[in-house]
Protein backbone atom coordinates (compact mmCIF):
# COMPACT_ATOMS: atom_id res chain seq x y z
CA UNK A 1 0.00 0.00 0.00
CA UNK A 2 1.32 3.44 -0.78
CA UNK A 3 2.22 5.28 2.07
CA UNK A 4 1.87 8.78 1.40
CA UNK A 5 0.89 11.83 3.59
CA UNK A 6 -1.51 13.70 1.33
CA UNK A 7 -4.08 13.88 4.02
CA UNK A 8 -1.87 13.67 7.08
CA UNK A 9 -0.13 16.59 4.72
CA UNK A 10 -2.90 19.02 5.53
CA UNK A 11 -2.42 17.99 8.95
CA UNK A 12 1.51 18.25 9.05
CA UNK A 13 1.36 21.31 7.54
CA UNK A 14 -0.97 22.80 9.88
CA UNK A 15 2.13 21.99 12.18
CA UNK A 16 3.84 24.07 10.04
CA UNK A 17 1.10 26.95 10.43
CA UNK A 18 1.48 26.70 14.22
CA UNK A 19 0.00 29.89 16.04
CA UNK A 20 -1.07 31.59 12.78
CA UNK A 21 -5.11 31.89 13.15
CA UNK A 22 -6.83 29.33 11.30
CA UNK A 23 -10.29 29.88 11.68
CA UNK A 24 -12.05 33.00 12.97
CA UNK A 25 -16.30 32.72 14.05
CA UNK A 26 -18.34 35.34 15.39
CA UNK A 27 -16.13 36.37 18.67
CA UNK A 28 -13.87 32.93 18.66
CA UNK A 29 -11.18 31.97 16.68
CA UNK A 30 -8.74 28.97 16.61
CA UNK A 31 -5.11 28.50 15.76
CA UNK A 32 -3.44 25.94 14.07
CA UNK A 33 -1.98 24.37 17.13
CA UNK A 34 -5.30 24.94 19.26
CA UNK A 35 -7.18 22.82 15.70
CA UNK A 36 -4.32 20.33 15.86
CA UNK A 37 -4.79 19.80 19.33
CA UNK A 38 -8.65 19.88 19.02
CA UNK A 39 -9.00 17.39 16.63
CA UNK A 40 -6.16 15.00 18.31
CA UNK A 41 -8.91 14.94 21.52
CA UNK A 42 -11.99 14.26 19.38
CA UNK A 43 -10.09 11.52 17.33
CA UNK A 44 -8.81 10.00 20.73
CA UNK A 45 -12.72 10.08 22.05
CA UNK A 46 -14.04 8.18 18.58
CA UNK A 47 -11.22 5.57 19.20
CA UNK A 48 -12.01 5.02 22.84
CA UNK A 49 -8.77 2.86 23.27
CA UNK A 50 -8.90 1.41 19.47
CA UNK A 51 -6.08 1.64 17.36
CA UNK A 52 -7.99 3.14 14.12
CA UNK A 53 -11.64 3.41 13.17
CA UNK A 54 -10.63 1.49 9.93
CA UNK A 55 -12.69 3.76 7.78
CA UNK A 56 -15.70 3.16 10.23
CA UNK A 57 -18.71 5.76 8.77
CA UNK A 58 -18.96 8.44 11.53
CA UNK A 59 -21.68 11.63 10.32
CA UNK A 60 -20.96 15.02 11.30
CA UNK A 61 -24.02 17.83 11.66
CA UNK A 62 -22.72 21.01 11.84
CA UNK A 63 -22.45 25.09 10.37
CA UNK A 64 -19.12 26.07 9.12
CA UNK A 65 -17.01 26.70 12.28
CA UNK A 66 -14.35 25.92 14.46
CA UNK A 67 -16.52 22.80 15.30
CA UNK A 68 -17.21 21.62 11.51
CA UNK A 69 -13.11 21.60 11.31
CA UNK A 70 -12.71 20.25 14.57
CA UNK A 71 -15.00 17.56 13.99
CA UNK A 72 -13.44 16.25 10.40
CA UNK A 73 -9.76 16.10 10.92
CA UNK A 74 -11.04 14.74 14.83
CA UNK A 75 -12.59 11.62 12.33
CA UNK A 76 -9.91 11.54 9.72
CA UNK A 77 -7.20 11.43 12.29
CA UNK A 78 -8.87 8.59 13.69
CA UNK A 79 -9.20 6.56 10.55
CA UNK A 80 -12.45 7.58 10.02
CA UNK A 81 -14.76 8.60 6.83
CA UNK A 82 -16.37 12.12 7.57
CA UNK A 83 -20.23 11.90 6.42
CA UNK A 84 -21.17 15.43 6.78
CA UNK A 85 -25.26 15.55 6.83
CA UNK A 86 -26.64 18.83 5.54
CA UNK A 87 -28.56 21.19 8.07
CA UNK A 88 -31.58 21.70 6.57
CA UNK A 89 -32.53 18.59 5.65
CA UNK A 90 -35.57 16.81 6.92
CA UNK A 91 -35.66 13.41 9.10
CA UNK A 92 -36.30 11.23 6.20
CA UNK A 93 -33.18 12.43 4.03
CA UNK A 94 -31.03 12.60 6.79
CA UNK A 95 -32.29 9.11 8.10
CA UNK A 96 -31.44 7.84 4.12
CA UNK A 97 -27.72 9.41 4.59
CA UNK A 98 -27.38 7.23 7.39
CA UNK A 99 -28.47 3.89 6.86
CA UNK A 100 -26.99 4.46 3.02
CA UNK A 101 -23.61 5.33 4.49
CA UNK A 102 -23.93 2.86 7.39
CA UNK A 103 -23.07 5.18 9.89
CA UNK A 104 -22.45 4.08 13.03
CA UNK A 105 -21.27 7.32 15.48
CA UNK A 106 -22.26 11.01 14.52
CA UNK A 107 -20.68 14.03 16.01
CA UNK A 108 -22.67 17.30 16.72
CA UNK A 109 -22.89 19.60 19.67
CA UNK A 110 -26.06 21.97 21.09
CA UNK A 111 -27.95 22.87 19.35
CA UNK A 112 -27.82 21.00 16.20
CA UNK A 113 -28.30 17.81 18.40
CA UNK A 114 -31.64 17.89 19.22
CA UNK A 115 -32.55 17.11 15.69
CA UNK A 116 -30.99 13.94 15.36
CA UNK A 117 -31.05 12.37 18.85
CA UNK A 118 -34.22 10.12 18.52
CA UNK A 119 -33.63 9.17 14.90
CA UNK A 120 -30.18 8.02 15.70
CA UNK A 121 -31.81 6.39 18.99
CA UNK A 122 -34.09 4.43 16.73
CA UNK A 123 -31.14 3.57 13.84
CA UNK A 124 -28.76 2.58 17.20
CA UNK A 125 -26.31 5.13 16.13
CA UNK A 126 -24.08 6.81 18.83
CA UNK A 127 -24.76 10.37 19.16
CA UNK A 128 -21.57 12.02 20.52
CA UNK A 129 -21.62 15.82 21.53
CA UNK A 130 -18.05 17.52 20.86
CA UNK A 131 -18.89 19.39 24.48
CA UNK A 132 -18.17 15.88 25.94
CA UNK A 133 -15.14 15.00 23.72
CA UNK A 134 -12.02 16.67 25.77
CA UNK A 135 -9.66 13.52 25.56
CA UNK A 136 -7.25 14.48 28.45
CA UNK A 137 -4.55 12.37 26.55
CA UNK A 138 -4.08 11.74 22.76
CA UNK A 139 -2.96 8.17 22.03
CA UNK A 140 -0.23 7.29 18.67
CA UNK A 141 -3.15 8.23 15.96
CA UNK A 142 -3.05 5.94 12.89
CA UNK A 143 -1.10 6.21 9.84
CA UNK A 144 -3.72 7.48 7.03
CA UNK A 145 -2.90 6.43 2.89
CA UNK A 146 -3.41 8.21 -0.11
CA UNK A 147 -5.69 5.10 -0.95
CA UNK A 148 -7.54 5.07 2.24
CA UNK A 149 -11.46 6.40 2.43
CA UNK A 150 -11.66 10.08 3.56
CA UNK A 151 -15.56 11.11 2.86
CA UNK A 152 -18.60 10.43 1.97
CA UNK A 153 -20.65 13.26 -0.02
CA UNK A 154 -23.99 12.74 -0.66
CA UNK A 155 -25.32 14.12 -4.29
CA UNK A 156 -28.04 13.36 -6.44
CA UNK A 157 -27.45 11.46 -10.27
CA UNK A 158 -30.59 10.74 -12.19
CA UNK A 159 -31.64 8.40 -9.76
CA UNK A 160 -34.49 8.67 -7.03
CA UNK A 161 -32.16 8.73 -4.14
CA UNK A 162 -28.88 10.52 -3.73
CA UNK A 163 -25.71 8.60 -3.73
CA UNK A 164 -22.89 8.50 -1.46
CA UNK A 165 -19.69 9.81 -3.27
CA UNK A 166 -16.59 8.12 -1.34
CA UNK A 167 -13.30 10.60 -2.03
CA UNK A 168 -10.20 9.46 -0.66
CA UNK A 169 -7.34 11.39 1.21
CA UNK A 170 -5.11 11.47 -1.77
CA UNK A 171 -8.61 12.12 -4.19
CA UNK A 172 -9.29 15.39 -1.60
CA UNK A 173 -5.23 16.51 -1.42
CA UNK A 174 -5.33 16.38 -5.18
CA UNK A 175 -8.33 18.66 -5.78
CA UNK A 176 -6.68 21.18 -2.97
CA UNK A 177 -3.41 20.75 -4.93
CA UNK A 178 -4.96 21.91 -8.12
CA UNK A 179 -6.63 24.80 -6.82
CA UNK A 180 -3.77 26.20 -4.40
CA UNK A 181 -1.93 26.47 -7.36
CA UNK A 182 -4.41 27.23 -10.33
CA UNK A 183 -6.03 30.06 -7.83
CA UNK A 184 -2.53 31.53 -6.00
CA UNK A 185 -3.92 30.98 -2.54
CA UNK A 186 -1.34 32.39 -0.47
CA UNK A 187 -0.84 32.02 3.30
CA UNK A 188 -2.35 35.69 3.69
CA UNK A 189 -5.31 34.72 2.33
CA UNK A 190 -8.74 35.48 4.39
CA UNK A 191 -11.91 33.66 3.27
CA UNK A 192 -15.70 34.21 3.99
CA UNK A 193 -17.31 30.34 4.34
CA UNK A 194 -21.18 31.00 4.05
CA UNK A 195 -22.02 27.99 2.16
CA UNK A 196 -23.64 24.52 3.36
CA UNK A 197 -20.73 22.41 5.01
CA UNK A 198 -22.04 19.18 2.78
CA UNK A 199 -20.57 19.69 -0.13
CA UNK A 200 -17.26 20.39 -1.98
CA UNK A 201 -17.64 23.78 -2.89
CA UNK A 202 -17.47 24.97 0.89
CA UNK A 203 -15.72 21.91 2.12
CA UNK A 204 -12.56 21.68 -0.10
CA UNK A 205 -12.54 24.76 -2.37
CA UNK A 206 -12.64 27.63 0.65
CA UNK A 207 -11.88 25.55 3.98
CA UNK A 208 -9.92 23.22 3.20
CA UNK A 209 -7.55 25.43 0.66
CA UNK A 210 -7.14 27.86 2.55
CA UNK A 211 -6.45 25.31 5.99
CA UNK A 212 -3.76 23.82 3.13
CA UNK A 213 -2.18 27.02 2.71
CA UNK A 214 -2.17 28.55 6.51
CA UNK A 215 -4.37 30.87 5.34
CA UNK A 216 -7.75 32.39 7.45
CA UNK A 217 -11.39 31.75 7.18
CA UNK A 218 -13.99 33.71 8.51
CA UNK A 219 -17.21 31.57 9.02
CA UNK A 220 -21.03 32.21 9.54
CA UNK A 221 -23.78 29.67 9.85
CA UNK A 222 -25.30 30.60 6.40
CA UNK A 223 -25.89 33.37 3.93
CA UNK A 224 -26.69 36.70 5.13
CA UNK A 225 -25.68 39.68 3.74
CA UNK A 226 -26.14 41.71 7.01
CA UNK A 227 -23.32 39.70 8.66
CA UNK A 228 -21.11 39.40 5.43
CA UNK A 229 -20.96 43.16 3.96
CA UNK A 230 -19.55 45.09 6.84
CA UNK A 231 -15.99 42.74 6.69
CA UNK A 232 -16.21 43.00 2.99
CA UNK A 233 -16.55 47.07 3.52
CA UNK A 234 -13.67 46.89 6.20
CA UNK A 235 -11.75 44.55 3.53
CA UNK A 236 -11.62 41.87 5.43
CA UNK A 237 -11.02 39.60 2.64
CA UNK A 238 -9.01 38.92 -0.11
CA UNK A 239 -10.77 36.15 -1.94
CA UNK A 240 -14.34 34.97 -2.11
CA UNK A 241 -16.05 32.03 -3.48
CA UNK A 242 -20.00 31.93 -3.84
CA UNK A 243 -22.49 30.24 -6.22
CA UNK A 244 -24.56 32.66 -8.88
CA UNK A 245 -27.48 32.72 -6.81
CA UNK A 246 -25.63 34.53 -4.31
CA UNK A 247 -24.19 36.81 -6.80
CA UNK A 248 -27.61 37.74 -7.30
CA UNK A 249 -29.02 38.21 -4.57
CA UNK A 250 -25.51 40.33 -3.52
CA UNK A 251 -26.65 42.90 -6.74
CA UNK A 252 -29.90 43.12 -5.30
CA UNK A 253 -28.78 43.87 -2.09
CA UNK A 254 -25.90 46.51 -3.23
CA UNK A 255 -28.66 48.15 -5.03
CA UNK A 256 -30.68 48.77 -2.29
CA UNK A 257 -28.45 50.25 -0.17
CA UNK A 258 -28.36 53.88 0.44
CA UNK A 259 -25.00 55.72 -2.41
CA UNK A 260 -22.77 55.82 1.52
CA UNK A 261 -23.09 52.39 2.55
CA UNK A 262 -22.83 51.08 -1.09
CA UNK A 263 -19.80 52.71 -1.76
CA UNK A 264 -17.25 51.12 0.92
CA UNK A 265 -18.85 47.76 -0.13
CA UNK A 266 -18.18 48.30 -3.92
CA UNK A 267 -14.71 49.32 -2.61
CA UNK A 268 -14.20 45.87 -0.60
CA UNK A 269 -15.23 43.68 -3.34
CA UNK A 270 -13.06 45.87 -5.71
CA UNK A 271 -9.76 45.39 -3.52
CA UNK A 272 -9.80 41.39 -3.09
CA UNK A 273 -7.80 39.47 -5.05
CA UNK A 274 -9.70 37.20 -6.83
CA UNK A 275 -13.76 36.17 -6.53
CA UNK A 276 -14.93 32.74 -7.98
CA UNK A 277 -18.30 31.90 -9.19
CA UNK A 278 -19.31 27.86 -9.82
CA UNK A 279 -22.10 25.14 -9.05
CA UNK A 280 -23.79 26.64 -11.67
CA UNK A 281 -23.76 28.34 -14.42
CA UNK A 282 -23.08 31.90 -14.15
CA UNK A 283 -25.70 34.25 -16.73
CA UNK A 284 -22.96 36.56 -18.64
CA UNK A 285 -25.90 39.28 -17.18
CA UNK A 286 -24.69 38.55 -13.61
CA UNK A 287 -21.21 38.46 -14.87
CA UNK A 288 -21.47 42.51 -16.71
CA UNK A 289 -23.58 43.73 -13.97
CA UNK A 290 -21.25 42.60 -11.19
CA UNK A 291 -18.40 43.79 -12.97
CA UNK A 292 -20.05 47.26 -13.83
CA UNK A 293 -20.98 47.50 -10.15
CA UNK A 294 -17.69 46.59 -8.55
CA UNK A 295 -14.97 46.68 -11.22
CA UNK A 296 -14.22 43.21 -9.71
CA UNK A 297 -14.02 40.26 -12.85
CA UNK A 298 -15.44 36.79 -12.02
CA UNK A 299 -13.53 33.92 -12.54
CA UNK A 300 -16.13 30.73 -13.12
CA UNK A 301 -15.02 27.82 -13.02
CA UNK A 302 -17.07 24.05 -13.36
CA UNK A 303 -17.01 21.24 -11.31
CA UNK A 304 -18.50 18.05 -9.91
CA UNK A 305 -18.80 16.42 -6.75
CA UNK A 306 -17.28 13.26 -8.09
CA UNK A 307 -14.25 15.03 -9.82
CA UNK A 308 -13.68 18.15 -7.55
CA UNK A 309 -13.50 20.95 -9.89
CA UNK A 310 -12.09 20.48 -13.50
CA UNK A 311 -11.79 23.71 -15.44
CA UNK A 312 -11.83 26.97 -15.09
CA UNK A 313 -10.70 30.14 -16.66
CA UNK A 314 -7.48 31.67 -15.64
CA UNK A 315 -6.47 33.65 -12.62
CA UNK A 316 -3.80 35.67 -15.42
CA UNK A 317 -5.55 36.24 -18.47
CA UNK A 318 -9.16 36.22 -20.27
CA UNK A 319 -12.02 35.30 -17.75
CA UNK A 320 -14.36 35.37 -20.40
CA UNK A 321 -17.92 35.54 -19.36
CA UNK A 322 -20.22 32.20 -20.38
CA UNK A 323 -17.36 30.04 -20.77
CA UNK A 324 -15.18 28.25 -17.78
CA UNK A 325 -11.90 27.77 -19.22
CA UNK A 326 -9.45 25.30 -19.20
CA UNK A 327 -8.47 21.76 -17.64
CA UNK A 328 -6.83 22.50 -14.30
CA UNK A 329 -3.80 21.14 -13.06
CA UNK A 330 -3.67 17.69 -13.01
CA UNK A 331 -7.55 17.09 -14.25
CA UNK A 332 -7.24 15.38 -17.76
CA UNK A 333 -10.69 16.17 -19.78
CA UNK A 334 -12.08 15.03 -23.07
CA UNK A 335 -15.07 15.49 -25.30
CA UNK A 336 -17.14 12.58 -26.82
CA UNK A 337 -19.46 12.23 -28.63
CA UNK A 338 -23.07 9.94 -28.24
CA UNK A 339 -21.48 7.46 -30.65
CA UNK A 340 -18.83 7.29 -28.19
CA UNK A 341 -16.20 9.42 -30.32
CA UNK A 342 -13.56 11.82 -28.87
CA UNK A 343 -13.62 15.58 -29.66
CA UNK A 344 -10.48 16.61 -31.06
CA UNK A 345 -12.15 20.08 -33.13
CA UNK A 346 -13.23 22.95 -31.51
CA UNK A 347 -17.10 23.88 -31.92
CA UNK A 348 -17.92 20.07 -31.56
CA UNK A 349 -20.28 19.42 -28.83
CA UNK A 350 -19.91 16.75 -26.54
CA UNK A 351 -19.81 15.04 -22.72
CA UNK A 352 -17.51 16.25 -20.64
CA UNK A 353 -15.40 12.97 -19.39
CA UNK A 354 -12.66 13.16 -16.81
CA UNK A 355 -9.57 11.69 -15.73
CA UNK A 356 -7.14 12.24 -12.86
CA UNK A 357 -5.96 11.96 -9.43
CA UNK A 358 -9.15 14.08 -7.78
CA UNK A 359 -11.90 11.97 -9.18
CA UNK A 360 -13.65 9.72 -6.75
CA UNK A 361 -12.99 6.32 -5.99
CA UNK A 362 -16.76 5.15 -6.02
CA UNK A 363 -20.49 5.30 -4.97
CA UNK A 364 -20.67 3.96 -1.70
CA UNK A 365 -21.96 -0.04 -1.96
CA UNK A 366 -23.10 0.82 -5.31
CA UNK A 367 -20.81 -0.89 -7.31
CA UNK A 368 -23.44 -1.01 -10.76
CA UNK A 369 -23.82 2.38 -10.40
CA UNK A 370 -20.03 2.93 -10.46
CA UNK A 371 -19.13 0.97 -13.06
CA UNK A 372 -22.19 2.35 -15.34
CA UNK A 373 -20.46 6.10 -14.34
CA UNK A 374 -17.02 5.62 -16.21
CA UNK A 375 -16.30 4.39 -19.47
CA UNK A 376 -12.61 3.21 -19.93
CA UNK A 377 -11.27 4.13 -16.84
CA UNK A 378 -13.00 8.40 -17.34
CA UNK A 379 -15.80 8.92 -15.24
CA UNK A 380 -19.03 10.57 -17.21
CA UNK A 381 -20.52 13.67 -15.84
CA UNK A 382 -23.67 14.02 -17.92
CA UNK A 383 -22.69 17.95 -18.77
CA UNK A 384 -22.19 18.51 -22.61
CA UNK A 385 -19.83 21.36 -23.53
CA UNK A 386 -17.97 22.57 -26.41
CA UNK A 387 -14.48 24.43 -26.95
CA UNK A 388 -14.75 27.64 -28.36
CA UNK A 389 -11.75 29.36 -29.15
CA UNK A 390 -9.71 27.98 -26.71
CA UNK A 391 -12.10 28.16 -24.44
CA UNK A 392 -14.84 25.32 -22.68
CA UNK A 393 -18.13 26.38 -22.82
CA UNK A 394 -21.04 24.29 -20.33
CA UNK A 395 -23.61 23.58 -22.96
CA UNK A 396 -26.30 21.84 -20.24
CA UNK A 397 -27.00 18.33 -19.10
CA UNK A 398 -27.53 15.00 -20.71
CA UNK A 399 -30.19 14.29 -18.67
CA UNK A 400 -33.49 16.11 -18.48
CA UNK A 401 -34.17 14.87 -14.73
CA UNK A 402 -31.51 16.47 -13.09
CA UNK A 403 -31.90 19.98 -11.78
CA UNK A 404 -29.78 23.04 -10.37
CA UNK A 405 -31.21 25.55 -8.26
CA UNK A 406 -29.47 28.40 -6.11
CA UNK A 407 -26.14 25.95 -6.23
CA UNK A 408 -27.86 22.89 -5.15
CA UNK A 409 -28.66 19.54 -7.56
CA UNK A 410 -32.18 17.93 -7.51
CA UNK A 411 -32.75 15.25 -9.09
CA UNK A 412 -36.41 15.32 -10.78
CA UNK A 413 -37.47 11.88 -9.80
CA UNK A 414 -36.43 11.92 -5.93
CA UNK A 415 -38.94 15.02 -6.20
CA UNK A 416 -41.41 12.89 -8.19
CA UNK A 417 -41.29 10.07 -5.62
CA UNK A 418 -41.98 12.12 -2.66
CA UNK A 419 -44.62 13.77 -4.45
CA UNK A 420 -46.66 11.03 -5.53
CA UNK A 421 -47.27 9.79 -1.70
CA UNK A 422 -49.25 13.07 -1.40
CA UNK A 423 -53.09 11.42 -1.11
CA UNK A 424 -54.04 13.73 -3.65
CA UNK A 425 -51.69 13.41 -6.65
CA UNK A 426 -52.49 10.65 -9.17
CA UNK A 427 -49.39 11.23 -11.39
CA UNK A 428 -46.90 13.74 -11.72
CA UNK A 429 -43.87 14.97 -13.60
CA UNK A 430 -40.92 17.35 -11.92
CA UNK A 431 -38.90 20.15 -14.21
CA UNK A 432 -36.24 22.48 -14.17
CA UNK A 433 -37.42 25.71 -15.28
CA UNK A 434 -35.01 29.01 -15.80
CA UNK A 435 -35.45 30.96 -12.69
CA UNK A 436 -33.39 35.03 -12.86
CA UNK A 437 -32.18 34.30 -8.95
CA UNK A 438 -32.31 30.51 -8.64
CA UNK A 439 -30.23 29.76 -11.94
CA UNK A 440 -33.13 26.51 -12.62
CA UNK A 441 -36.65 26.60 -10.61
CA UNK A 442 -38.49 23.53 -9.51
CA UNK A 443 -41.81 22.90 -11.55
CA UNK A 444 -44.47 20.02 -11.13
CA UNK A 445 -46.90 19.34 -13.14
CA UNK A 446 -50.00 17.27 -11.21
CA UNK A 447 -53.03 15.07 -12.33
CA UNK A 448 -55.10 15.18 -9.24
CA UNK A 449 -56.68 12.32 -7.84
CA UNK A 450 -60.89 12.44 -8.42
CA UNK A 451 -62.24 14.67 -6.40
CA UNK A 452 -58.93 16.35 -4.78
CA UNK A 453 -58.08 19.92 -5.69
CA UNK A 454 -54.37 21.14 -5.68
CA UNK A 455 -52.53 24.30 -4.73
CA UNK A 456 -48.97 25.36 -4.50
CA UNK A 457 -48.97 26.57 -0.63
CA UNK A 458 -49.83 23.21 0.76
CA UNK A 459 -48.28 21.51 -1.39
CA UNK A 460 -45.28 23.16 -0.26
CA UNK A 461 -46.38 22.85 3.51
CA UNK A 462 -46.86 18.78 2.81
CA UNK A 463 -43.79 18.41 0.92
CA UNK A 464 -41.96 20.41 3.51
CA UNK A 465 -41.98 17.81 5.90
CA UNK A 466 -40.10 15.19 3.23
CA UNK A 467 -37.73 17.82 1.55
CA UNK A 468 -35.32 20.56 2.12
CA UNK A 469 -36.54 23.68 1.28
CA UNK A 470 -34.42 24.14 -1.77
CA UNK A 471 -36.47 21.00 -3.54
CA UNK A 472 -39.76 22.38 -2.73
CA UNK A 473 -41.66 23.24 -6.15
CA UNK A 474 -42.04 26.78 -6.95
CA UNK A 475 -44.38 26.79 -9.83
CA UNK A 476 -47.28 24.07 -10.19
CA UNK A 477 -49.65 23.64 -13.16
CA UNK A 478 -52.43 21.43 -12.51
CA UNK A 479 -53.16 19.51 -15.63
CA UNK A 480 -55.51 16.71 -16.77
CA UNK A 481 -52.88 14.42 -18.11
CA UNK A 482 -49.22 14.49 -18.28
CA UNK A 483 -48.26 15.00 -22.16
CA UNK A 484 -46.46 11.44 -23.45
CA UNK A 485 -45.11 10.10 -26.39
CA UNK A 486 -45.94 6.97 -28.37
CA UNK A 487 -44.33 4.64 -26.21
CA UNK A 488 -46.69 6.23 -23.26
CA UNK A 489 -43.10 7.72 -21.29
CA UNK A 490 -43.83 11.29 -20.05
CA UNK A 491 -42.37 14.03 -22.45
CA UNK A 492 -40.35 16.57 -20.26
CA UNK A 493 -39.89 19.01 -22.79
CA UNK A 494 -43.66 19.24 -23.32
CA UNK A 495 -43.62 19.66 -19.67
CA UNK A 496 -41.63 22.47 -19.78
CA UNK A 497 -43.71 24.20 -22.11
CA UNK A 498 -46.36 23.54 -20.11
CA UNK A 499 -44.98 26.81 -17.29
CA UNK A 500 -43.77 29.16 -20.81
CA UNK A 501 -45.06 32.41 -20.01
C1 LIG B 1 -34.49 28.47 -1.08
N1 LIG B 1 -35.66 28.95 -1.57
C2 LIG B 1 -35.80 28.60 -2.84
C3 LIG B 1 -34.64 27.85 -3.15
N2 LIG B 1 -33.86 27.79 -2.04
N3 LIG B 1 -36.76 28.85 -3.76
C4 LIG B 1 -36.58 28.34 -4.99
N4 LIG B 1 -35.52 27.61 -5.35
C5 LIG B 1 -34.52 27.35 -4.45
N5 LIG B 1 -33.46 26.65 -4.84
C6 LIG B 1 -36.63 29.76 -0.86
C7 LIG B 1 -36.97 29.18 0.50
O1 LIG B 1 -37.99 28.23 0.40
C8 LIG B 1 -37.39 30.42 1.25
O2 LIG B 1 -38.69 30.75 0.86
C9 LIG B 1 -36.48 31.49 0.71
O3 LIG B 1 -36.04 31.02 -0.58
C10 LIG B 1 -35.27 31.70 1.56
O4 LIG B 1 -34.71 30.42 1.84
P1 LIG B 1 -33.24 30.27 2.38
O5 LIG B 1 -32.86 28.84 2.47
O6 LIG B 1 -33.07 31.13 3.59
O7 LIG B 1 -32.48 30.89 1.17
P2 LIG B 1 -31.16 31.59 1.21
O8 LIG B 1 -30.50 31.59 2.53
O9 LIG B 1 -31.31 32.88 0.50
O10 LIG B 1 -30.29 30.51 0.38
C11 LIG B 1 -29.91 30.70 -0.90
C12 LIG B 1 -28.46 30.25 -1.03
C13 LIG B 1 -28.37 28.75 -0.61
C14 LIG B 1 -27.56 31.07 -0.15
C15 LIG B 1 -28.11 30.44 -2.48
O11 LIG B 1 -29.28 28.01 -1.39
C16 LIG B 1 -26.98 28.23 -0.73
O12 LIG B 1 -26.15 28.40 0.17
N6 LIG B 1 -26.65 27.57 -1.85
C17 LIG B 1 -25.31 27.04 -2.11
C18 LIG B 1 -25.36 25.58 -2.38
C19 LIG B 1 -23.96 25.05 -2.61
O13 LIG B 1 -22.99 25.30 -1.88
N7 LIG B 1 -23.83 24.28 -3.67
C20 LIG B 1 -22.53 23.68 -4.01
C21 LIG B 1 -22.73 22.22 -4.33
P3 LIG B 1 -39.77 31.33 1.89
O14 LIG B 1 -39.14 32.61 2.38
O15 LIG B 1 -40.98 31.53 1.06
O16 LIG B 1 -39.86 30.27 2.94
S1 LIG B 1 -21.17 21.50 -4.83
C22 LIG B 1 -21.27 21.64 -6.48
O17 LIG B 1 -22.24 22.01 -7.02
C23 LIG B 1 -20.10 21.35 -7.34
C24 LIG B 1 -19.11 20.43 -6.79
C25 LIG B 1 -19.44 22.66 -7.67
O18 LIG B 1 -19.15 22.84 -8.86
O19 LIG B 1 -19.26 23.47 -6.74
P1 LIG C 1 -22.91 18.51 -7.85
O1 LIG C 1 -23.36 17.17 -8.28
O2 LIG C 1 -23.73 19.13 -6.78
O3 LIG C 1 -21.49 18.45 -7.53
O4 LIG C 1 -23.08 19.46 -9.09
C1 LIG C 1 -22.24 19.37 -10.19
C2 LIG C 1 -22.92 19.93 -11.39
O5 LIG C 1 -23.04 21.35 -11.29
C3 LIG C 1 -22.17 19.71 -12.66
O6 LIG C 1 -22.36 18.42 -13.16
C4 LIG C 1 -22.74 20.80 -13.56
O7 LIG C 1 -23.96 20.36 -14.13
C5 LIG C 1 -23.04 21.92 -12.58
N1 LIG C 1 -22.01 22.99 -12.62
C6 LIG C 1 -21.00 23.22 -11.78
N2 LIG C 1 -20.32 24.32 -12.14
C7 LIG C 1 -20.92 24.80 -13.25
C8 LIG C 1 -20.69 25.92 -14.12
N3 LIG C 1 -19.73 26.80 -13.90
N4 LIG C 1 -21.52 26.08 -15.17
C9 LIG C 1 -22.53 25.22 -15.41
N5 LIG C 1 -22.79 24.16 -14.63
C10 LIG C 1 -22.00 23.95 -13.56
Amino acid sequence: MQTTEHTTDLISRAQEHGDRIAIVEGDRQISYRELLDRSARIAAGLLDNRADLDEQRVAMLFPAGIDYASAQWGIWRAGGIAVPLNLGATLPEIEHVLTTAQVSNLVTAAPYRDKVQTLCAQLGIRVLDLAEMNSPSTPALPRLTADRRAMILFTSGTTSKPKGVVSTHGGIAAQIRSLVNAWGWRQDDRIPLFLPMHHIHGIVNIQSCALWCGARVRTFPAFDMQSILPGVAAREFTLFMAVPTIYVKLIEGINALDPDARKPVCEGFAGMRLMVSGSAALPVEIHRTWEGLTGQTLLERYGMTEIGMALSNPLQGERRPGAVGMPLPEVEIRLVTEQGEVIQAEDSPGEIQVRGPAVFKEYWNDPNATAKSFVDGWFRTGDMAVIEHGYFRIMGRLSVDIIKSGGYKLSALEIEDALLRHPGIAECAVVGVPDDTWGEAVAVAVVPKAGHSLELESLREWAGERMSRYKLPKLLQVVPKLPRNAMGKVTKPEVRRLFEI
